[in-house]
């Protein structure tokens, strides 16, 4: 398991921010799950809290719903942004999603007070599109993936405020490890293999500040904004979503 692993003399970390259980697994979600540290500026995470901040202390923090998938939470949908956000924002789209690509909107914007966190959950690929991306403020944290099927297999992302972390299926151009070969020239491409995707074989979580390690290095969970933006589901138009849960 991934927390034993932080111990084991075989985890790999490739680069500072990236951990995983084994090469294979490093370089099977090399491009499904990525980590872009220093994505803001130090003046554009400042315009991110300014402007969510009084939105968020409208609401109370939610607590120990049995079933719930985050604990500590508060959380807001967001679509009008000033015209500084709008353009973080489209530098996220740039970034992560592909141009035939359509976002979810409005944002979802996650706040975790100091002891909160988010338990392990695959997203439901009727709230999730193939891709979600996070821009992650105030406070670092570690998010956990771990392989549904085989829970030796984990990576870890150590996500610094200010960094941008993309989930996403492989490109269309790998083809699965399993069959370990490309397909037949003249078979039908699969838009893309699930064996390694990040968003669909592994589940994710952010670690509570008890257990937030990233290898040996203690990684202190103090209250943490994210900020993610998700792609709209396979086949569905904009308008056609009911309201997604808070940690999809
Ligand atoms: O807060 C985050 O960055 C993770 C959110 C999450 O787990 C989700 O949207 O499925």
């Amino acid at each position: 398991m991934a927390g034993s692993g932080r111990l084991a003399l075989g985890a790999l970390q490739v680069p500072g921010w990236v951990r995983g259980s084994s090469p294979a697994v490093l370089s099977r979600l090399r491009d499904a799950a990525v980590v872009r540290p220093g994505f803001l500026s130090a003046a554009e995470e400042e315009t991110l809290s300014r402007e969510l901040e009084p939105e968020l202390r409208r609401r109370r923090y939610e607590y120990d719903h049995w079933d719930a998938a985050i604990h500590g939470f508060r959380e807001t949908e967001k679509s009008r942004w000033s015209e500084a956000s709008r353009a973080i924002l489209q530098r996220v789209q740039a970034a992560a999603f592909s141009p035939g690509q359509t976002l979810l909107s409005p944002v979802h914007v996650l706040d975790l007070e100091p002891r909160g966190y988010i338990k392990p959950h695959v997203d439901s690929i009727k709230f999730c599109g193939a891709t979600i991306a996070g821009l992650s403020l105030l406070s670092p944290s570690v998010m956990r993936l771990v392989h549904t099927q085989e829970p030796g297999e984990w990576l870890e992302l150590l996500l610094e405020p200010g960094s941008l972390y993309i989930l996403s299926p492989p490109s269309r151009h790998e083809h699965s490890p399993v069959a370990g070969r490309p397909p037949h020239p003249t078979q039908p491409q699969p838009v893309f293999s699930c064996r390694g995707s990040a968003r669909y074989d592994f589940s994710h979580e952010i670690l509570r500040d008890e257990e937030s390690f990233f290898g040996a290095r203690r990684v202190p969970r103090g209250r943490r904004i994210s900020v993610i933006c998700r792609s709209l589901p396979e086949g569905m138009r904009p308008g056609e979503l009911g309201q997604p849960p808070p940690a999809c």
